[in-house]
């Protein structure tokens, strides 16, 4: 245990330790360890989820760091290929060229390029790109489609060996990845090593005002060591002399941001959106301690009556599955401690998956076709973050008299509309 798992006492973006103590999530697996049936170990890992604020830049973090060859270098998630996300990697290119002007031939740079999906975008339009992401098997199949990834972590020694192989970067991009990031300087580093005197560097994560907002408590495991606001993402970039100049908010993973930066010395001024920001933050306090500590007695309210809810209509007959075996799914039930007892199984798209056990709850998961074979009466929806297009396939399912659970921001049911009303 202890080579696998560090505790962070100096914050990673401003090196102070003047922390925070929000709430504790108890101890839980791995999100995405998921086991082999065949394979199932006697003792299962389990590390603290204990969430933390940096007084000193406001990072708000987990206490633990789990070292980043155990959770990445061999990963079983897949970049959705759902209708939601592909239009938003479409908008991101449009967002990144409206930024920093891509020409055809101009180099492209994507840390934690997954599967190559949001690369091949850019490549559609002429630009050279290469991706770099620690997982193999997931660089493997990137490069067989053509996309070529460095199956390696990204940082100060990459960024310098892809700009001596394939010169300047217009576009460094990090979609969903950076908050899975501990040396992030280090990270810093690299890109500015290898992004062009008129580059952008362009950073999505899943937004902190969002995730405190909506309860997003379930987001919160071992993958995600850092939760970013605006006013964090700028003091760390302004370290490694980047200046942020734009940032637009996105409806997905629950509500991102996307924060596009230059170098200072390119002298571009900040648009309107960033003082936005910036004041919106004050606003909702996250300068302070309160929205903090208010956000983790919301999370465990929410945990008691999705716990409740769920084993009640287990209690009275119900079936209940998983929609969905995302991390912020298997998180959410180890929280809420349901496992088998309350559901018969998760359905999930992703082929990795099937055939597995979740991790700590060992809840079997199916593919979409076997769950079909056994519907339940109610769907747990896990993948919450696709609820408008899950809704929608699933409609003769809730025709048929089955029912969705939504658990965040709060718990709710969702039936069929009456006839009447779908007229
Ligand atoms: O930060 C992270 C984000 C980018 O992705 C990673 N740490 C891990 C991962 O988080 P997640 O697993 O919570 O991501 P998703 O995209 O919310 O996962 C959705 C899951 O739901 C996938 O396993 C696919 C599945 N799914 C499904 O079964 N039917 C999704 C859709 C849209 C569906 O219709
Ligand atoms: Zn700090």
């Amino acid at each position: 245990m202890q080579d696998i798992v560090r505790r962070l006492d100096t914050c990673r973006v401003c090196g102070g330790d003047d922390w925070l103590e929000v709430t504790s999530f108890g101890s839980v697996p791995l999100a995405n360890g998921f086991l082999d049936p065949a394979d199932v170990p006697a003792h299962e890992p389990a590390y603290p989820v204990d969430v933390i604020v940096c007084r000193g830049c406001r990072l708000m973090a987990i206490r633990h760091v789990i070292r980043p060859d155990v959770l990445f270098r061999h990963y079983v998630y897949v970049t959705s290929e759902s209708d939601q996300m592909i239009g938003h990697m479409r908008r991101i290119v449009g967002w990144c060229d409206r930024r920093a002007g891509l020409a055809p031939g101009d180099l492209v740079v994507e840390l934690g390029s997954n599967v190559g999906l949001q690369l091949a975008l850019f490549q559609e339009r002429g630009q050279r790109v290469v991706g770099v992401d620690p997982a193999e098997n997931l660089a493997e199949i990137a490069n067989a489609r053509g996309v070529r990834t460095l199956p390696e972590f990204f940082g100060g020694d990459q960024g310098r060996r892809v700009a001596a192989e394939l010169g300047q970067a217009k576009l460094v991009l990090g979609r969903q990845c950076f908050a899975h990031i501990d040396d992030v300087h280090n990270v810093l580093d690299g890109a500015t090593a290898v992004l062009a005197p008129d580059g952008v560097l362009a950073i999505e994560v899943p937004y902190l005002v969002d995730l405190l907002q909506e309860n997003q408590f379930d987001t919160i495991y071992h993958e995600h060591l850092s939760y970013y606001s605006v006013h964090t993402l700028g003091r760390l970039f302004e370290s490694h002399g980047l200046r942020l100049v734009d940032v637009e908010r996105a409806a997905v993973h629950g509500g991102s941001v996307v924060v596009f930066a230059a170098r200072a010395e390119a002298g571009r001024e900040p648009a309107p959106a960033v003082a936005q920001l910036h004041s919106l933050e004050r606003q909702l306090g996250l300068l302070d301690d309160e929205v903090y500590l208010d956000f983790g007695a919301r999370a465990h309210d929410v945990i008691a009556q999705v716990r409740d809810l769920v084993r009640g209509l287990a209690a009275d007959g119900k079936v209940v599955a998983g929609y969905g075996a995302p991390s912020k799914g298997t998180t959410l039930l180890q929280f809420c401690g349901l496992g088998p007892a309350e559901l018969r199984f998760c359905s999930d798209t992703t082929s990795l998956k099937h055939g597995k056990l979740l991790p700590g709850t060992r809840i079997p998961v199916r593919s979409p076709e076997q769950a079909r074979a056994e519907e339940p009466d109610y769907y747990l929806l896990l993948a919450w973050n696709y609820a408008a297009e899950i809704l929608s396939k699933e409609e003769d399912f809730l025709r048929r008299g089955g029912r969705f659970i939504i658990p965040i921001p709060q718990p709710r049911v969702v039936a069929a509309r009456p006839a009447a009303a779908v007229a």
